[in-house]
């Protein structure tokens, strides 16, 4: 495989630099994998890491994925330093391509494994976990009830797009320490039911079927929560309840996540 060449790649790293320019990935903040559909196994480990435990599902694809303590707006300028591609081993990920400065892949690891292993099955097309410091989503966890419900009706209410993009809503985890597995299980058990999942105090992690869908939904939430920063403390004179929420819905043929709306 033309590795650089390979448009999906080419879009990942492209990717990397528009969270740069967002303002989510101020130094190491950040990181993108993307499940990899090509035929790599022709191609000869360079050196494994261990994993402490691996999804089942996951073992034999091959990801590719941002450095540990690499910087987003980086990748572009040296992908070959700044992403490695993993093939998955029970016990271990080999590293077949990248990394080339001695990096090691994300700390972040384990949540964008397990949350590939449940995306995959919910969507046969998903490909793309994401990670960023999104400021205002962040903001609205100081401020917001963090139930998944209260945050997603909030978020729904604030543009007409969310509903639109996210029906299943978002999910909110509550502060934790990162680069765990258990906050990559945590995630990936709200993975079950959204593509979006908030980490309080910290950032957000968004799946899609591309690395420009996974970012866009990152978007249209972030949208929202900076409109909700934005107003939160006026009067609020009219806004999108729960009834025009359903209007929407009729009228888009979407299923909004059951027991949301009232
Ligand atoms: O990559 O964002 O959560 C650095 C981080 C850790
Ligand atoms: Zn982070």
């Amino acid at each position: 495989m033309d590795i650089l060449n390979n448009p999906v790649i080419q879009e990942l790293i492209r990717t990397s630099a528009t969270i740069y320019t967002h303002g989510w990935a101020e130094r190491n903040g950040g990181n993108i994998s993307m499940l990899l559909d090509d035929d790599l196994s022709g191609m000869t480990p360079i050196k494994s890491f261990p994993l402490a435990f691996t999804p089942p599902d996951l073992t034999g694809a091959c990801i590719v994925i941002t450095g540990s303590g690499k910087y987003l707006k980086n990748v572009s300028l040296d992908p070959e330093s700044n992403l490695g591609i993993l093939r998955i081993a029970e016990d271990r990920a080999e590293l077949l391509w990248g990394f080339k400065d001695g990096s090691s892949p994300s700390s972040e690891l384990a949540s964008h494994l397990f949350t590939h292993s449940v995306r995959r099955k919910a969507d046969p097309m998903h490909h793309v976990v994401t990670h960023t410091h999104a400021t205002n989503l962040v903001a609205m966890t100081f401020i917001h009830p963090l139930s998944d419900r209260a945050f997603t009706k909030t978020l729904w209410s604030m543009c007409t797009e969310c509903m639109m993009f996210f029906p299943d809503g978002v999910s909110v985890l509550p502060w934790m320490p990162c680069g765990t597995d258990e906050i990559g299980r945590k995630t990936a058990d709200k993975m079950r039911d959204s593509r979006i999942v908030v980490w309080a105090h910290h950032g957000v992690f968004g799946a899609g079927t591309s690395p420009d869908d996974a970012l866009g939904l990152i978007e249209v939430a972030e949208k929202a929560a900076e409109l909700y920063m934005k107003v939160y403390d006026k009067e609020i004179l009219s806004k999108i309840d729960d009834t025009r929420l359903r209007e929407l819905c009729d009228a888009q043929n979407i299923i909004p996540r059951a027991g949301y709306l009232d």
